[in-house]
């Protein structure tokens, strides 16, 4: 897959007056190189109409679409892949379901979750909670970064940080050992998601140099 660094996850709810599409333009204006539609909300009607605005918009500027929790949808608008969680489908099914091409990320929460999806086939791994987040139901406890330390030292696929990231606490997520992260409601209901995702940016440049 095409690497990548800051990981933008829809959230709605945080700008309840903003259209998606154009929250979702300014963050990749501002830097973000892939984009997954998460909504455990909405009728399935519903989120096949944002996934194809969205891969839409993706195409037009090259960046990644994903697609969370729905792999038919992501099938049907084309997306660049899928990213499940540990009580989704699993791993084999939906590579099955997938082909071999497109990308399947998995959320994972300890280190036999991480080696399980490196050892089945997934294409890169989400690391979190690592701070404690509002915006997922059912989160588990923050993993810290620790896990972070954990991950880096062991799993050779790309993983990607999650969970209550901000620009005040980013600095210490990068230096535990992560490259790429990710957030929902920092950038999405930032005021200024733009100029927020472009210090994200900023801050990555200073910060990870990837090989
Ligand atoms: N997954 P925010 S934490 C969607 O740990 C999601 O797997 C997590 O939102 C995990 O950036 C999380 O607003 C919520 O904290 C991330």
């Amino acid at each position: 897959m095409k690497d990548f660094q800051l990981y933008a996850i829809t959230g709605e709810e945080f700008h309840p007056n903003r259209d998606l599409v154009e929250v979702m333009e300014e963050a990749i204006l501002g830097g973000v190189d892939i984009i997954q539609l998460r909504d455990k909300k909405s009728k399935k009607r519903d989120v096949l109409k944002k996934a194809r605005a969205l891969r839409e918009l993706t195409k037009k500027h090259d960046v990644t679409f994903i697609v969370n929790d729905h792999i038919d949808i992501a099938l049907a608008v084309d997306a660049d892949g899928i990213h499940l969680g540990q009580d989704d489908l699993p791993l084999k099914e939906a590579r099955a379901i997938m082909g071999p091409e497109k990308i399947i990320g998995i959320s994972t929460h300890r280190i036999e979750e991480a080696r399980e999806a490196e050892v089945g086939g997934a294409d890169y791994i989400g690391v979190g909670p690592i701070f404690p987040t509002n915006s997922k139901e059912d989160v588990v406890d923050p993993v810290t970064t620790s896990y972070i330390q954990q991950v880096a030292g062991e799993i050779s696929i790309p993983f990607v940080a999650i969970g209550g990231i901000k620009l005040h606490n980013v600095e210490r997520v990068l230096d535990a050992g992560a490259s790429r992260i990710c957030m929902i409601s920092e950038i999405v209901g930032a005021e200024k998601v733009r100029e927020t995702c472009e210090q994200f940016t900023q801050i990555l440049k200073r910060k990870v140099h990837l090989s």
